[in-house]
């Protein structure tokens, strides 16, 4: 069949957008048609040749919300008609990883899926007879797109698909990393750097959570009324401030947090964070993606003396089992989407969401079919 994407010719050109070839799902496959996606700053990195696993020409996106339409042979887990959310980091529920119940980290189809084919070593995509490949097993800046069955979390049918999609990365990866990796306890003191689209899902977890103190950093002044929409109680821009950020942010927690929290992706950002933990206890989650290359440092001593570094993809969330979870969480008003959905584009102004993250003006931007 034919479908509509915005495909990723190559690194640092905008996308474009163009009628590719999709073949049909095979065993264990479905056919989705993507009713809406948002744009994760994780996609920009890709885009502009940041990612060590970047591959062109491929189709970006990973935070959908669709329809299966077919499935492939020997699908018995979800059938068309169901509405699907898909899921970046799968859940197989029979690898290693799975089994040992301590991970979301499901390794049944990681190494296709990092090198942009299907797990049978394929591409379903194609352009004028070439390959185009797909993007953390997802690709949901294209109409209609394939995943492996294990791949797509089922949700209810009344969830919006212009909200729930921030589901598929955002919302899951900033609540999960406070609720599943952490595991921030009331009364916590929690610091979290950059307050963008994962950022401002850190502090609405942490409040659900019941912190005491929820401090957000960011350099763009314009985050503090964000933050405190969402429960921030005290903002610090590090260019305002005299001085270090790690002392002031000591200081303001009495002896360091309980969690810090990186969602910048900037590898002294992360050394910040880790050094304003309480020693003793204090724990720092990465969540942000660095540039390719990009090493983190700090003293052993950091360490020696009790804090914690950790890091966490998707939240810790096991996609079929948490993310249907989550959806119910925000149908219920336990979270909140809409307000962080700043701007909804057509497909034609996808470029034009890169452009509003990079400006520091959008939380979310969210392209509709
Ligand atoms: P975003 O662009 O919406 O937000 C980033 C925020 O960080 C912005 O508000 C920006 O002003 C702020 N910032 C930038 N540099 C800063 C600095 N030096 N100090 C303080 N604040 C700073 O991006 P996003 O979509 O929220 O993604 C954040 C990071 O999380 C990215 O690196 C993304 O790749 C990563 N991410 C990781 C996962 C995961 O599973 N681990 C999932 C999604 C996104
Ligand atoms: N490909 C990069 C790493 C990118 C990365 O860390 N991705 C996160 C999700 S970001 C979502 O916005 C992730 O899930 N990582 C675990 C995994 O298995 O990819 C690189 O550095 O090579
Ligand atoms: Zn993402």
């Amino acid at each position: 069949m034919k479908t509509r994407a915005a495909v990723a010719f190559e690194a640092k050109k905008p996308l474009e957008i163009v009628e590719v070839d999709l073949e049909g799902p095979k065993a264990g496959e479905v056919l989705v048609e993507i009713k809406a996606t948002g744009i994760c700053h994780t996609d920009a990195y890709t885009l502009d040749g940041l990612d060590s696993e970047g591959i062109f020409p491929s189709i970006l996106g990973h935070e959908g919300a669709g329809i299966i339409r077919e499935i492939g042979v020997g699908v018995t887990s979800v059938k068309a008609g169901d509405h699907v959310i898909p899921l970046y980091t799968p859940e197989c529920r029979q690898c290693k990883s799975c089994l040992s119940q301590k991970t979301n980290l499901c390794t049944a189809i990681r190494a296709t899926q990092g090198k942009g084919v299907m797990p049978d070593g394929t591409s379903r995509f194609s352009y004028k007879g070439k390959p185009i490949y797909h993007y953390m097993g997802c690709s949901t800046f294209s109409n209609f797109t394939v995943l492996p069955e294990i791949a797509v979390a089922k949700i209810r049918e009344d969830a919006p698909f212009d909200k729930s999609c921030y589901i598929g990365c955002g919302v899951t990866t900033g609540v999960g990393a406070v609720v599943n990796t952490a595991k921030v306890e009331p009364g916590s003191n929690v610091v979290v750097f950059g307050l963008g689209g994962i950022g401002l899902n850190v502090i609405q977890g942490a409040k659900m959570a019941g912190a005491d103190k929820i401090i957000g950093v960011d350099v763009n002044d314009s985050k503090e009324e964000w933050g405190r929409r969402f429960g921030m109680t005290h903002f610090v821009n590090p260019k305002k401030i005299t001085g270090d950020i790690v002392p002031h942010l000591v200081t303001l927690t009495d002896g360091g947090a309980d969690y810090t929290f990186d969602c910048t992706g900037n590898t002294t950002v992360m050394r910040q964070a880790l050094e304003a933990c309480h020693r003793g206890w204090g724990t720092s989650i990465i969540i942000g993606v660095a540039e390719a290359g990009k090493e983190i440092a700090t003293r052993p001593f950091q360490l020696v003396t009790g804090r914690n570094w950790r890091g966490t993809a998707f939240g810790g969330a096991r996609g079929r089992t948490d993310v249907p979870k989550i959806v119910d969480w925000y149908m219920n008003g336990k979270i909140q989407i809409d307000p962080m959905i700043t701007h909804t584009l057509k497909l034609e102004d996808i470029n034009k969401g890169f452009d509003l993250m990079h400006e520091g003006k959008s939380i979310r931007s969210v392209v509709v079919f």
